[in-house]
Order: C-alpha cells, then sequence, then structure tokens
C-alpha cells in the first residue's frame, strides 16, 4: 500500500473509531490514540522525513489535510459529548420546578400578646392612648412617688428584684410608668394604659410567675369620678367576657389610690352559683383599680384641687385563664407548642 493511501485509511479509520465515541473518556483516549505524542496522525505527519523527496509536496499536503479535517471532526464531536453529558447530567438530578413548594411553618401571636391587642382594642374606644414605659426603674417611680415612701409596710406586697446599682430595680407593676406619663402630659388631662412586663422575687407556682404582664389605666381630669371607673370597668368587662356580665366593687387598699377596690365579675362558669372555678362564691377578680391618691396626682405633675383621676391595673395572663380555662399560668412562658398552638 502507498504511503497516500495509508494516510486515507488513517483518516476513514479514525473518523470510524470517532464516530463510536459517546463519553468525554473515550473522546480523550481517542485523542491521545491520534494526536497524543505517539499517536498515530502525529507519527504520520513525522514520517514526511523519511520519504525520497520528489514524493514530500504531496505527502505534506496530504497529511496536512487528514490532519485538519480529524482535528475539526475532533472538535465537533467534543461539543457533541459535552452537550450530550450536560443533558444526562440535567436529566440525572431533575427538579421538578411544578412541583407545589413545602408551606413554611406558620408562626401566630402568643396568648398574652393576643390578649394585650383585644384589652387595648377595648380601651381605645373608650379614649385610651398605650403608653410604653421601661422596665427598668428607679425606688423612687416604682415606690417613693407613688406613695410608698421606704421602709413603709406597704412594701411588703412587692417582693423586689434589685440591681447591684442602688436604687434601680426590675418594675414591680406598671404604675412607676405612669408617673412618667402625668408628668409628660400634666397639666394636660391624661387618658392612657400601659402595658408591660413586671417582675417579682417570689415562689412559681400555678397562680403566680416571676415574670408576667400587668395592664395598668389611669384617667385624670378635671371631673372625674368614681363613677367613671365603674362605667369603665363594666364595660371593659362585658366586652371582654360578654354582655351580660355583672360587677361588683369590693373595698381594698393600694397605697396609690384612695379609696381603693377590687374589682370582680360573676363567675363565667356557673354564672354566680358558687363553682370550682370561683371556688364557691361566685365571683371572679379582674381587676384592682381606685381613685388615684392626691399625693400620687401632686407627684404626676396636677394639683390635686383641681383634677382627679381613677386607675386600675389588671393582669393579661389571668384574663386569658379565665377566657381560655387556663389552669397554670407557667404555661405562658415555658415555650411548649403543645400549648400556644393551641390559641
Ligand atoms: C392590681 C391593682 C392597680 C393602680 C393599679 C395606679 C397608678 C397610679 C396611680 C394610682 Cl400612677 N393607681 N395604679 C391602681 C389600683 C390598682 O393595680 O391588682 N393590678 C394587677
Amino acid at each position: 500500500m502507498s504511503q497516500l493511501e495509508e494516510l486515507e485509511r488513517l483518516r476513514e479509520t479514525a473518523l470510524e473509531r470517532l464516530r463510536q465515541v459517546s463519553t468525554s473518556e473515550e473522546l480523550e483516549a481517542w485523542r491521545i490514540a491520534y494526536f497524543g505524542k505517539k499517536g498515530a496522525v502525529t507519527q504520520a505527519l513525522k514520517a514526511i522525513g523519511s520519504l525520497p523527496p520528489e514524493e514530500r509536496p504531496e505527502y505534506g499536503r496530504v497529511s496536512n489535510e487528514v490532519k485538519l479535517a480529524l482535528q475539526a471532526a475532533y472538535e465537533a464531536k467534543e461539543r457533541e459529548v459535552r452537550e450530550a453529558e450536560l443533558a444526562r447530567a440535567l436529566q440525572a438530578r431533575a427538579v421538578d420546578v411544578t412541583l407545589p413548594g413545602r408551606p413554611p411553618a406558620a408562626g401566630r401571636l402568643h396568648p398574652t400578646t393576643q390578649t394585650l391587642r383585644q384589652i387595648a382594642h377595648i380601651f381605645a374606644q373608650m379614649g385610651f392612648q398605650v403608653y410604653l414605659a421601661r422596665d427598668v426603674e428607679l425606688d423612687l417611680y416604682n415606690f417613693e412617688l407613688l406613695n410608698i415612701p421606704p421602709h413603709h409596710p406597704a412594701r411588703d406586697m412587692w417582693d423586689t428584684f434589685y440591681t447591684t446599682r442602688e436604687g434601680v430595680l426590675l418594675r414591680t407593676h406598671t404604675s412607676p410608668g405612669q408617673i412618667h406619663a402625668m408628668r409628660e402630659h400634666a397639666p394636660e388631662p391624661l387618658r392612657v394604659i400601659l402595658p408591660g412586663r413586671c417582675h417579682r422575687y417570689e415562689q412559681v407556682t400555678a397562680r403566680s410567675e416571676s415574670m408576667f404582664y400587668q395592664v395598668e389605666g389611669l384617667a385624670v381630669g378635671r371631673h372625674i369620678t368614681m363613677a367613671d371607673l365603674k362605667g369603665t370597668m363594666v364595660n371593659f368587662a362585658r366586652q371582654m367576657f360578654g354582655p351580660d356580665r355583672r360587677v361588683r366593687f369590693r373595698c381594698s387598699y393600694f397605697p396609690f389610690t384612695e379609696p381603693s377596690v377590687e374589682v370582680d365579675m360573676d363567675c363565667i362558669l356557673c354564672g354566680g352559683k358558687g363553682c370550682r372555678l370561683c371556688k364557691g362564691t361566685g365571683w371572679l377578680e379582674i381587676a384592682g383599680a381606685g381613685m388615684v391618691h392626691p399625693t400620687v396626682l401632686q407627684n404626676g405633675g396636677y394639683d390635686p384641687r383641681v383634677f382627679s383621676g381613677f386607675a386600675f391595673g389588671m393582669g393579661p395572663e389571668r384574663i386569658a385563664m379565665l377566657r381560655h380555662r387556663i389552669e397554670d399560668i407557667r404555661y405562658f412562658y415555658t415555650n411548649d407548642l403543645r400549648f400556644l398552638q393551641q390559641f
């Protein structure tokens, strides 16, 4: 066989073998077999040196043609293999974009937050604005300005978390915030509710936590009477617990109100006959309240000869416990989803 025929055979077999290549590994093996250092095409090009001079031009031309043709075929095959392999990879790790997504777990408002919002809504209708105040307070605001002097026996009503800084404590009730509110607004009349966390250094039981919320209300104006307090409390009880609720006011004592009362409503379970929930009394306590003590009005910046006011305080956890028949306050802040997801 002549040298030129051999070149022709080389071209045919190389193209035939290239046609059978389908992976990048096979393609690389083909490239080494033909274009590697000892590859068939490389050898064929080198062979020109051993030919008689008169055959060299023709051989050179044809061998160069074969080389270019195989190179072009190789490049075309390389594109084909790359595309095929990409298609296979996409097929293997297919993502079905038409599948519906996984729904994110929907959160919800904490039962205390829900209750705080209902309370705020009811009082908003009666003209009360929400006032927010700090959790860390001065003894001055938490006690002294509320008519509770140092060493006064009334201090025993609040077991207090003190900080290491003299005179700085965690508020035991939201009342100090009312002093801030009064001082901000005096001598203008005022109607605010003040929700927030309070802290007491107490034994934790089914009925009391060391951290809990309070909502206090305060109305200060020129002709405010006990009748305004009673109407406000009755309206609240009926909006929160049903339009037929009866409300009663019992004598009580707070250092910052005079007179002071406890606000009760008829039992939502037995309607007043007496049961386990109301401990046989027929009544449930929902708030403490009273007419703002003149000294406290004065400390808030109001002249007690001109201004009067009423105030009340309630525990939103207790309100929520009554509404939802929750038997233990500790459920509120233990973060057990089995509890929280019921609301
Ligand atoms: C309760 C009782 C009460 C107040 C809070 C108050 C605030 C000022 C002046 C007068 Cl600045 N009073 N607050 C009054 C009566 C009762 O809370 O049992 N809370 C859970």
